[in-house]
């Protein structure tokens, strides 16, 4: 299989991300994608490339220009604030939760990183841009190949993306990869795209990019909201609305599930994908389901991964992966792979 490399992913290098109360080690860090890369390479699963150059334009059919905008310009204005802030990540303070407005882009800084976040654990670091740009242009090259004629392609990237939403950030995400992909994918003719999420948590960003949308079907498998983050969507009843009513769809899951009772979720979501007769698959592949997660509560095993795989061969469409979640590190990269050589092995 194909990979695109972001050979930039560790310009994003967050030190500390708030968690109860305390300022704790990041979890989403440089060496995922290291351990992923190395693996590929051990196991020889096919080329490994890195883009030179892409169109952009794709981007800001996805993201809000404003957002845009604050996210490339973001950690200048965070220097500015005070030169001591070179040293330290920029976290938001402020959001406007109802009540207050969003239509206003307030001259402060700190006012609109708010704005345009939804969570204090993701912090924007110097190079968080430089390393979220390239990695968009991982998802838009993988797509590329792919209506180009590969099987399948896989970018290689972080910080993940699935929460990204048009204009916001949080849960370690600024550029929404996946939802880049399907757009790109649909640029260029693909009529309906089918987006399928298994990372733990659930893609909130993609489901709201394409909420009211018929083209693209969103459905994500992950822990249930109720308990697990991001909290506040992910629910069964959220099935899309206006033009894309019955083209979102969720299946929550409750902690502690194991892969006999998530297959048979994933079975029930590739029914439901190929009823739509997509085009083309994105798959967000996060590995955060693994049992030795540290922020996650499913428990699957590494063999696993080689089942989904093949089952997502089977579904026998045109796929572009993109790398999300996944924080036990030692064993992310195995994880990753054995979804990929599954995949290869299933596909023929
Ligand atoms: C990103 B992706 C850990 C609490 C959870 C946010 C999790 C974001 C997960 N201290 N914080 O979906 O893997
Ligand atoms: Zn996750």
């Amino acid at each position: 299989m194909l990979t695109l490399y972001n050979d930039r992913h560790a310009l994003h290098h967050g030190q500390r991300e708030m968690f109860r109360g305390e300022m704790v080690p990041c979890f989403e860090i440089p060496a995922r994608a290291d351990f992923v890369l190395a693996e590929l390479k051990r196991r020889g699963l096919g080329a490994i490339e890195t883009p030179a150059a892409f169109d952009d334009a794709v981007i800001a059919r996805v993201h809000a220009p404003r957002y845009l905008d604050f996210l490339r310009g973001a950690w200048d204005e965070w220097v500015a604030l005070d030169p001591a802030n070179a040293q330290r990540d920029a976290f938001p303070s402020y959001w406007p939760i109802r009540t207050f407005r969003s239509d206003v882009l307030p001259a402060s800084f700190p006012a609109r990183m708010g704005l345009f976040s939804y969570d204090a654990g993701s912090p924007l670091t110097s190079g968080t841009w430089a390393a979220a740009y390239a990695g968009a242009g991982c998802a838009i090259v993988a797509a590329q190949r792919v209506l180009a004629g590969e099987r399948a392609a896989f970018a290689l990237t972080r910080p993940p993306g699935h929460h990204a939403g048009a204009d916001f950030f949080g849960g370690y995400c600024f550029l929404n990869n996946a939802a880049i992909a399907a757009q790109t994918l649909r640029d260029a003719g693909a009529a309906r795209v089918a987006v399928l999420d298994i990372d733990y948590h659930h893609g909130n960003g993609t489901q709201a990019i394409f909420y009211e949308r018929a083209d693209v079907l969103v459905t994500s498998l992950h822990g249930d909201p109720h308990t697990e983050y991001p909290y506040y969507l992910g629910y069964a009843d959220e099935q899309g609305a206006g033009a894309g009513k019955g083209f979102n769809r969720n299946l929550p899951l409750p902690r502690g599930t194991g892969f006999e009772a998530w297959r048979a979720a994933l079975t029930d979501a590739l029914a439901g994908i190929a009823a739509f007769r997509p085009d083309a698959l994105v798959v967000s592949l996060g590995l955060d389901t693994f049992a030795g997660d540290p922020i996650a509560g499913f428990t699957l095993q590494s063999d696993d991964y080689l089942r989904i795989g093949e089952d997502l061969a089977r579904a026998g469409l045109p796929t572009v992966f993109v790398f999300e979640g996944g924080y036990a590190v030692a064993e992310v990269g195995v994880n990753a792979v054995n979804v990929l050589e599954g995949f290869a092995e299933g596909a023929g």
